[in-house]
């Protein structure tokens, strides 16, 4: 089949690419010129390793072909970012890319969404785009198809997690399903458009919900003196109890942003969903003011944060909790120097070492868990530290090795130290 993929992101490229590798004539298309020049001369940017040599692999066996402008082929899979500007959805990228294809797209051709967008959306958009063209919706095959990879393991999970397509009649949701099951082994399951956009939003709203209560039982443990990691560790033995992780706050583009289309929505029944966006926007404050208490004064003292990317193992520091860390430090008079060796975009310069971070540094603190930290040894760290204080938001290290090699130690959703105790008192 001739696919054409439109926004060549995260997830358009790995999706053509993938398209490509299992036999489709693939064009891939994005608005920005720059990223298509790099993909024509094969430089692709992205570090997932997997994602890399699967679009290398496409191109070079001509399989995807980046082009300069939208042609017709027989289907169209759009993969455009859908932020939100102050709690509401900015549906314009997706609204650009559909009056694009709209403008092409032969009848019987087929027109599939992938982007987050609230329920309704992918019928009035398509609608819109097709009437504008003077094209009836019905000539179509329209589709919602919503991306559920984890960034991190992109590849593997476009070929093996289960697929939900919304079609906007049930032969669109047929055809449609036979596309996805060309490259996707996982199951597909068809259902409505109306339905297919609200379980994506549901799906990551579930994580914010439970990530809120995991946050708001590391603040309970903490006024109880009891550890919230060991506690979540153990009720998550009950067969039918599955709770995740406290930690600094939740980044990324998707958890903390799908929420709001729900909330924007209906306001009125959504007050469990608005109250979680809450508790995990408020954590980044709960740590800097963690951080205030641990080391006085402000002025003339150093922070050395542990990570910039928004979770473990990326490199995408979009949202990063540790950013917005940052920056409360820095506005209470706090000198911070970040130390991430997987991020190269931050909004301001970061430590070329851990050294460097480190030196002469009044604190540590650890805020993305990724994985080559395992490594840091906490003796060496401790002899380059003014002093040694670590403050670990996501119980990655080894506690009592820490204290052995002299370091105050203060953990997330554990009783803090008796100094910190009584300061607070
Ligand atoms: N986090 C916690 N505690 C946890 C798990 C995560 O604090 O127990 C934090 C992370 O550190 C990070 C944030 O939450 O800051 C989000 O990370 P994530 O791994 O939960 O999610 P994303 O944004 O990387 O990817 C999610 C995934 N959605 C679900 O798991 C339901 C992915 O499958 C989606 O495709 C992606 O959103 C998306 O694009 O919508």
């Amino acid at each position: 089949m001739n696919v054409t993929v439109v926004g060549l992101g995260y997830i358009g490229l790995p999706t053509a690419a993938l398209l490509a590798q299992r036999g489709h004539r693939v064009y891939g298309y994005d608005v920005n010129a720059q990223l298509r020049r790099q993909l024509q001369n094969k430089e692709v940017a992205t570090r997932e390793a997997a994602v890399r040599q699967a679009v290398h692999d496409a191109l070079d066996s001509r399989g995807l072909t980046v082009v300069e402008r939208i042609g017709a082929t027989d289907a169209y899979i759009l993969c455009l970012p859908t932020p939100t500007v102050e709690g509401k959805p900015d549906l314009r990228y997706v609204e650009a890319a559909a009056a694009a294809v709209a403008g092409v797209a032969q009848p019987g051709s087929m027109i599939v969404l992938e982007s987050t967008v609230p329920p309704g959306a992918t019928e009035r958009i398509f609608g819109d785009a097709l009437a504008a063209q003077g094209k009836a919706i019905d000539e179509f095959r329209i589709a919602h198809c919503p991306e559920r990879v984890i960034p991190g393991a992109i590849m593997r999970e476009l070929r093996e997690n289960a697929r939900v397509v919304g079609g906007r009649t049930p032969q669109d949701a047929e055809m449609v399903s036979r596309l996805y099951a060309s490259f996707c082994n996982g199951e597909i399951a068809r259902t409505s458009l109306c339905v297919a956009e609200f379980v994506k939003i549901v799906e990551n709203t579930f994580r914010d919900v439970n990530i809120a209560f995991a946050n708001e039982l590391a603040i309970f443990a903490e006024e109880l003196g009891v550890d919230v990691w060991a506690t979540i560790a153990l009720a998550n033995k009950h067969p039918r109890v599955n709770i995740l992780q406290p930690g600094p706050g939740v980044g990324g583009h998707c958890i903390p942003v799908d929420p709001h289309f729900l909330s924007d929505a209906n306001p009125i029944v959504t007050e469990l969903i608005q109250a979680a966006r809450r508790v995990n926007d408020r954590m980044p404050y709960r740590i800097a003011r963690r951080i205030t208490e641990l080391v006085q004064p402000a002025t003339g003292s150093t922070i050395a944060l542990l990570g910039a990317a928004y979770k473990a193992d990326v490199e995408d520091a979009r949202e990063s909790p540790s950013s917005r860390i940052d920056t409360l430090l820095r506005e209470r008079g706090y000198r911070t120097a970040i130390y991430d060796p997987l991020v190269e975009r931050f909004h301001r310069p970061l430590c070329g070492s851990l050294r460097d971070a480190v030196s002469g540094a009044d604190a540590l603190v650890l805020l993305t868990p990724h994985t080559v930290f395992a490594e840091i040894d906490p003796g060496e760290v401790a002899a380059l530290m003014r002093h040694p204080r670590l403050m670990d938001t996501r119980n990655f290290f080894d506690a009592d090795q820490w204290k052995r090699a002299g370091f105050e130690c203060y953990t997330l959703g554990r009783p803090a130290p008796k100094r910190l105790l009584d300061a607070v008192a």
